[in-house]
């Protein structure tokens, strides 16, 4: 059979902040599968563990002995049950032993290799002949919290959404005009302004929260009209990253200002009203899900409200939250999980909720392109990838060529 497997080979490379991560090459007879793992700045308390004791060395180390050995006369296609060989030799509850970002690295390069013993590229193999949807490409402009320096603004993450885009193209190259057009923009309200970026290629600008929150509906607005594209503003709150657990409150050091969870249910809300918000992510600290819940309850029939460090890719979590309605999107990030079958679990009881999945990168990442045919496999409607920069675009560029490669391609649906 072509797609068994007869090595599985193993590299330390490095990701997009300088650190180490892994490389998985999985080799079957006549085919082979590649994929790396990213890693996370602001992770979720309920995510896998990245690595074991020793990091990324003592997995290539381990590697041949432990891992390779017991998947070598494996059949790719097999991969949910390899995942279970790989969590039965990992033998812990989160991955620790041998890494989630081992399991997921091998469990992608599994379904890569499965694939191209096909011919197919991965997305096919996941989505079928007939997958035609591509995502829309959230945007990373700005960066703030722990994805940036001191003087940034609090909230992490200020996206856009170009809404009005016909085909990936024009979605892309919409995204990057804006993200040039709020560097004029920060140069306006902020004299000191270098030029830096954030760790996924957003600007950091020196200036308050609700600054931010004007130029970035600003530059929608402009972009929008100049290109004739209706570009929408979005934000991931991080706000786990916020939360002050023995003050009890939202703690925003920018703007010298403390929130508890009422005051930060109306903060969110009057922005998502005020700038007609088309998605936020993480509006609350991870395990008030009372407060996603009441925030969904207010706004969820006009905004996204996504989970990410709420569910953690983890289809149980997802559970408790649909019983509590307490999001209408999820983010899906296969290391925060460690393996393709579970993470497909989770976006399958999603779709079955009506909940949207947002397939996602992480903050450090590599060249990597899984992520962008795991998108179109899984039909999702929104993908978030960045905007600029050269682990970001390896995204991007790789859903311009699906978009050709697809008959009858058209933009995904809410
Ligand atoms: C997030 C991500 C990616 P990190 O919070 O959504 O944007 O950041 O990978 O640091 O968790
Ligand atoms: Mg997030």
């Amino acid at each position: 059979m072509n797609s068994i497997i007869e090595d599985v080979q193993v590299r330390k490379i490095l990701d997009s902040r300088g650190n180490p991560t892994i490389e998985v090459d999985v080799l079957t007879w006549n085919s082979s599968g590649r994929a790396a793992a990213p890693s996370g700045a602001s992770t979720g308390s309920r995510e896998v563990v990245s690595f074991p004791d020793g990091g990324v060395d003592t997995v290539v180390s381990e590697m041949e002995d432990f891992i390779a050995s017991e998947l070598i006369g494996m059949d790719a296609e097999d991969i949910a049950t390899i995942d279970e060989v790989l969590k039965e030799i990992d033998g812990t509850d989160n991955l620790s032993a041998i890494g989630g970002n081992t399991t997921v690295a091998i469990s992608m390069a599994v379904a890569k290799a499965a694939a191209s013993s096909y011919n197919m590229p991965l997305y096919k193999y996941i989505g079928g002949n007939l997958i035609n949807e591509l995502p829309f490409p959230l945007g990373n402009m700005m960066n703030g919290g722990a994805h940036a320096g001191i003087n940034a603004p609090d909230i992490q993450e200020f996206l856009v959404v170009p809404t009005g885009a016909t085909n990936i193209g024009d979605a892309i190259f919409a995204n990057a005009s804006v993200h040039k057009k709020l560097k004029e923009l920060i140069q306006v309200k902020d004299s000191n302004f270098t030029g830096g970026k954030g760790d996924e290629g957003g600007w950091i600008p020196n200036i308050s929260n609700i600054d931010a929150l004007e130029i970035q509906a600003q530059a929608c607005e402009e972009v929008g009209d100049e290109l004739g594209i209706e570009i929408k503003p979005s934000l991931d709150m991080a706000a786990s990253e916020l939360w002050d657990s023995n003050k009890q409150k939202y703690v925003y050091s920018q703007d010298g200002i403390e929130r508890d969870t009422g005051d930060q249910i109306d903060f969110v809300k009057d922005i998502i009203e005020t700038y007609n918000m088309f998605y936020v992510e993480d509006p609350f600290d991870e395990s008030d899900f009372d407060g996603f819940a009441q925030l969904t309850a207010k706004v969820g029939n006009k905004c996204l409200i996504c989970g990410d460090d709420l569910f953690v890719t983890n289809k149980e979590i997802l559970a408790k939250g649909i019983e509590m309605k307490a999001a209408n999107a999820i983010i899906i990030k296969p290391n925060q999980i460690g393996s393709l079958s579970e993470t497909y679990a989770t976006v399958k009881l999603a779709k079955e909720n009506d909940i949207v999945p947002v397939v996602s990168h992480r903050s450090g990442e590599t060249t990597d392109e899984t992520i962008a045919h795991l998108a179109v496999g899984f039909g999702s409607p929104l993908i978030k990838t960045g905007a600029i920069g050269g682990e970001r675009i390896a995204k991007l560029n790789e859903l311009i060529r699906i978009e050709e490669e697809l008959p009858n391609p058209k933009m995904g649906s809410f």
